[in-house]
């Protein structure tokens, strides 16, 4: 039987998201639009498995096949990140991202050890030592953040703090920072300070295995990603480590954090490492970038304040305080129109996250359904027409349509 037979409640609001989906402009940076593979082997009848414990080694019976997607899955992570397994060790089994971050914390640090991450106004996530977070409430968490003026990092102050500090572990890695980063300048850093280096690669992970990111490997002694942003896979996460830290990350994860993995998710995860390994995902994840800059490129032109002037990934964060309105009003009179963005912080910024004075928009899910920098134009008139003009919602609704519609979703 169909769930529109079985469950006709579900069903409608199911269908009502694909249209909305479908006809709408999504610019949030950590949104995509995963294949019909992805999400065939997502709803497959894996989700009746329990299996844990690690390839030839569970804890129940039952798992031939289980066993074998899931050394897939390691294998093809390794790979999308030309990592040699002598030297590597993949762990698909994470949920998401945050789990992910707790367990590389947990498998060599102590409750009440120091870490040091980016502070969450300036970029970090709420995983990197927010206090009211778990692992900020268990761990002892120091910040670093972006230079007043370039709104950038600075690597010497970085290391400054570093040396004060003396975190046991460094993270670097961002939800909302536009630039490149350097991880050989942070593995310098870790090193001098003696402290691990945490890569969270979340945001950008497609965009490193695609070539438009320098890459944390060899640099730091853990990597670990979601795998539904630019990557365009279920959502989860993964970790990958040196070699010498794979009992220790896999004990953090089963039995430390979680039981069973979800291995529906886990096919679904292999199922994307094999998309990012075709060579076409290559000229998709430069095409995010292009996109991005095209986007900002028009942003400016029309006006808009992009803090630290620019991106070189897939986001960006657009400044609004010159136009007297907040990150939140800015997120709901786009929203009106149908463009989906979220409000989000600035360095420095006056207001609090749930306000903010900025917006956050990135371009992975446009890029997915084939648009170019010609749709950037369209798409940034449209954010000028909305903020700055206050043009008439009814048109530019109608527009955001007319556009959304011509690159139908799979
Ligand atoms: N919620 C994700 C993001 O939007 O960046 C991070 O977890």
């Amino acid at each position: 039987m169909s769930i529109s037979k079985k469950d006709p409640k579900i069903a409608k609001l199911i269908s009502a998201e694909e249209k909305y989906e479908n006809e709408t402009i999504d610019l949030i940076p950590s949104e995509n639009y995963a294949s019909l593979e992805v999400r065939e082997a997502l709803g497959s009848i894996l989700s009746n498995k329990y299996s844990e414990g690690y390839p030839g080694a569970r804890y129940y019976a039952g798992e031939i096949y289980v066993d074998q997607i899931e050394e897939i899955a390691k294998d093809r992570a390794l790979k999308m990140f030309k990592l040699s397994p002598t030297k590597w060790h993949a762990n698909v089994q994470p949920y998401s991202g945050s789990p992910a971050n707790l367990a590389v914390y947990s498998s060599v640090l102590e409750p009440g050890d120091k870490i040091m991450g980016m502070k969450l106004d300036q970029g970090g996530h709420i995983t990197h030592g927010l206090p009211i977070s778990f692992p900020g409430r268990i761990f002892d968490f120091a910040f670093y953040g972006v230079d007043e003026k370039t709104e950038m990092l600075d690597y010497d102050e970085i290391l400054k703090i570093a040396k004060k500090e003396k975190p046991k572990l460094i993270i670097c890695g961002a939800t909302a920072y536009s630039r490149t980063i350097d991880f050989k300048k942070f593995a310098e850093i870790a090193q001098k300070v003696n402290a691990y280096l945490l890569a969270d690669i979340s945001h950008i992970a497609g965009l490193v295995i695609g070539g438009a990111h320098p890459s944390p490997f060899p640099y730091a002694d853990f990597v670990m990603s979601t795998t539904h942003k630019t990557l365009r896979g279920p959502r989860g996460a993964l970790i990958i480590c040196k070699k010498e830290f794979q009992k220790q990350i896999d004990r953090a994860v089963f039995p430390g954090l979680q039981g069973g993995p979800h291995d529906n998710q886990v096919a679904a995860k292999a199922v994307c490492f094999g998309e990012a390994l075709d060579p076409d995902f290559k000229i998709y994840a430069k095409q995010i970038v292009k996109n991005a800059k095209a986007l900002a490129r028009e942003l400016q032109g029309h006006g808009f304040k992009i803090v630290s002037n620019g991106t070189d990934n897939h986001l960006m964060l657009v400044d609004l305080r010159t136009l007297q309105i907040t990150g939140k009003d800015a997120q709901l009179m786009l929203e009106e129109i149908g463009i989906i963005c979220n409000k989000n912080t600035i360095p420095l910024d006056p207001e609090k996250p749930f306000i903010g004075s900025g917006i956050r928009i990135g371009t992975p899910a446009l890029t997915t359904r084939g648009m170019k920098e010609k749709e950037m134009t369209i798409v940034a008139k449209l954010i000028a027409a909305t903020l700055m003009k206050k043009e008439a919602k009814n048109k530019l609704e109608k527009e955001v349509v007319k556009l959304a519609k011509k690159f139908p979703l799979e």
